[in-house]
């Protein structure tokens, strides 16, 4: 790894490199050196098909927002390497990139009060806020249909039909809720073709994990830049509520302990649209609450879908884990929807 590193920057004197294991697609590590620390990240190129493009959207963006005067977040840089690209491709065929490391900050695994619910928001809406001049068009589609439901739907319908006998069986509570609702989920894709929400610049993976606090539960930056594309802000608005309103962490399995923090909702609600203030239209800002059961529900379908398929997408810690995912994550719609209206 030191030699990928060097890739990179070869002066620089590397020492210890610890895993950085919260991440359920790509590798990261954290690398100390004599001068400072860096993030070295090896991509998934099973799930990111095209990482040359990934990392000019992401280049691009970087060096958008640091033009922005407005934008107080810290900048996320991407070095190049030696021979100039923004990726180094590995003898295995992996591919690299390496960036700054924030120094003095923590992630969030789960929300302790409304104050930090509130920064979130207000990180997040000043993320999407700062883009807002940004053409959608200039960005590579980096995993097309990222959260279009009826392609997720199709996934799942596939992963069914193919999927053995013993995890349709365990699967089958979830199976059948997910079948029942393929109407009711697709509202907000329905509206979005018909023309009524503007397409922005999303970040597509807005999860609390994604923002680094300072000590004093301020927020810092937006991190985890791969899925930037175009998209509607209900993503965005959607999968913060799913990890930021949730009593318990995606992988929690004592479903009771799944609930829906009204009080975080509502502070996070509250700093994200005043941070869009004259940006988001009416019907956006009408339609955001259904996003928080859509996105959540989608993340639902997806994790179910894997564990049909014999999880081949998401990183596992044990057997169960992607069905664990899928309930977790399926209770927490219908504490939603018993709630938000
Ligand atoms: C994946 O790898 P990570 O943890 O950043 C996934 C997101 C899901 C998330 C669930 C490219 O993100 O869509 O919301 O897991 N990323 C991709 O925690 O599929
Ligand atoms: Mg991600």
């Amino acid at each position: 790894m030191k030699n990928i590193f060097h890739q990179f920057l070869p002066k620089v004197q590397v020492g210890e490199i610890t895993a950085l294991t919260s991440g359920h697609i790509n590798d990261t590590f954290l690398v100390k050196t004599d001068q400072g620390s860096y993030i070295l990240q090896k991509l998934n190129h099973l799930v990111f098909p095209n990482i040359p493009e990934l990392m000019n959207n992401k280049v691009k963006v970087a060096q958008y927002l640091a033009k922005q005067k407005g934008f107080k977040q810290a900048l996320l840089h991407f070095y190049p390497t030696q021979s100039g690209r923004n990726y180094h491709q590995d003898e295995a065929g992996f591919y690299w990139n390496l960036m700054n490391f924030i120094a003095d900050s923590k992630v969030l695994d789960k929300t302790e009060n409304s104050e930090q619910a509130a920064e979130a928001g207000e990180a997040f809406g000043a993320f999407i806020k700062a883009l807002d001049g940004f053409d959608a068009a200039e960005l590579y589609e980096i995993i097309p249909d990222f959260h279009k439901m009826s392609f997720r739907y199709q996934q799942f319908d596939e992963a069914l039909k193919k999927a053995s006998e013993e995890r349709k069986q365990e699967a089958s509570n979830w199976i059948i809720q997910v079948l029942a609702s393929r109407e009711k989920m697709q509202k907000l894709q329905k509206k979005h073709e018909q023309g009524e929400l503007p397409l922005r610049v999303t970040h597509n993976d807005t999860k609390l994990s994604n923002i680094l606090f300072d000590m004093e539960d301020k927020a810092l930056a937006v991190i985890d830049w791969d899925t930037l594309m175009p998209g509607i802000v209900h993503y965005d608005f959607g999968d913060s509520i799913r990890t930021i309103c949730s009593t318990a962490t995606e992988d929690e399995t004592d479903l009771d302990k799944v609930q829906f923090n009204m009080e975080f909702y509502q502070a996070y609600y509250q700093s994200f649209i005043k941070e869009l203030q004259g940006i988001l239209n009416p019907k956006e800002i009408e339609l955001l609450p259904l996003a928080a059961p859509t996105i959540t529900f989608i993340m639902g379908l997806r994790f179910l879908t894997d564990y049909l398929n014999g999880d081949v997408y998401y990183k596992i810690k044990y057997p169960h884990h992607n069905l664990d995912r899928a309930a977790n994550q399926l209770t927490l719609v219908k504490r939603m929807e018993a709630v938000l209206k």
